[in-house]
């Protein structure tokens, strides 16, 4: 595997290169074009000039999180395919400048939803935190206004104020789209991308919807072990390939982390390990990476992605705010940078173990 930190661009990030190069263990910068909106094909002199700011700074770029799809693709409206051919030539141009990993989401309107982005933890951090209560009592409009008043003047990723200005319009987009129409188009969107994917060796690693459930009334289908082994064999082709993300999968009680990654051998391409601290079923914290401290045991989580060969691009995932940190809910450096070092640690210590017991045999 190798370390990485998401980074959004000295434009829009409070976490400069410098900083994220001083981690120990990290190599690479998972980035993107933030300023791009879904559907825009990305000019190969931003992408190059990406690649390389992040390799002047010592860093390698990793992978790209993400290329987002327009509502057309995942409503499947006539218009689509213009959207998918874009797609396509982002693609290419990200393949002709060598990046290898695309990471993207196929969630109706929102992508990750959170009803608060800084809960008061007993140590003083402040966390994203979700409660279903929360999210019965809102509409979606006012969960926008609550959310962006509360985002340390950042953009949340999914929440930009362009996209969310048409609320309404998105919804009423998405009335006919339900769980088998969004899995038909996303089988319509996979194959029509996967000749370039195999030209310039591209792996696409879905993101889970995150809660692992509808929320609004929207249909999710990238939730749990089932669906996405639906997913991985409605398009067999080693590049289509997910995002194992603990904390979105982990929403859900229900799915067994572990065993999820296990049955997904070789198409994990990308990882995002944190844990999370569930009060309820329904009500969660983001709480620190290590196992003590949240619900999940987080070096059973890593000796699955070892044991499964995992050698891709992992990163830490949202982190508390601590030490009076101001930055983008989740993605501030303190916090990260102590679960990258954490994982590195699990990462070492099931490594050694592994090689030691081969030595002894
Ligand atoms: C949340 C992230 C997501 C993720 C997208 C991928 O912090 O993990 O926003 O980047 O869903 O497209």
């Amino acid at each position: 595997m190798q370390m990485t930190f998401r980074w959004y661009g000295s434009k829009y990030d409070t976490v400069t290169l410098k900083q994220i190069r001083q981690i120990p263990g990290v190599t690479g910068v998972i980035s993107t074009l933030y300023g791009t909106a879904p559907g825009e094909v990305w000019e190969t002199a931003d992408i190059l000039a990406l690649k390389k700011e992040i390799e002047d700074a010592g860093l390698s770029l990793a992978g790209i999180e993400s290329v987002n799809i327009h509502d057309a693709i995942k409503v499947g409206t006539p218009d689509r395919d213009r959207y998918i051919d874009n797609y396509i030539t982002t693609l290419e141009r990200l393949g002709q400048a060598g990046i290898h990993m695309v990471c993207y989401n196929f969630m109706p309107v929102f992508d990750w939803t959170r009803t608060e982005l800084a809960r008061v933890r007993p140590d003083g951090s402040t966390v994203l935190a979700y409660t279903q209560e929360a999210v019965d009592a809102l509409n979606p409009e006012d969960m926008f206004a609550s959310i962006s008043g509360d985002a340390n003047g950042a953009i949340l990723p999914g929440w930009e104020p362009e996209r969310m200005a048409h609320i309404k319009e998105l919804f009423e987009m998405y009335r006919d789209v339900d769980d088998e129409k969004l899995f038909a188009n996303l089988k319509y969107f996979l194959e029509r991308i996967m000749p370039v994917c195999d030209k310039y060796d591209i792996n696409m690693a879905i993101h889970p919807d995150d809660p692992a459930w509808s929320v609004f009334g929207l249909p999710r289908i990238i939730i749990n072990k089932e669906n996405i082994l639906r997913m991985m064999k409605m398009v067999d082709n080693p590049h289509n390939g997910v995002t194992f993300c603990s904390g979105s999968y982990g929403t859900n009680l229900e799915n067994d982390l572990p065993d999820m990654i296990r049955s997904l051998k070789g198409r994990i391409h990308f990882a995002h390990v944190r844990n999370l601290k569930f009060n309820s079923p329904t009500d969660f914290e983001e709480s620190a990476h290590l196992s003590s401290d949240g619900t999940f045991d987080m070096y059973e989580i890593m000796l699955a992605l070892y044991d499964i060969g995992f050698d891709g691009p992992i990163r830490p995932d949202h982190g508390r705010m601590i030490w009076d940190e101001v930055a983008m809910p989740g993605y501030g450096l303190y916090d990260r940078a102590l679960g990258a070092a954490y994982l590195n640690g699990l990462w070492e210590a099931i490594d050694k173990q592994h090689k030691k017991e081969e030595a002894s045999k």
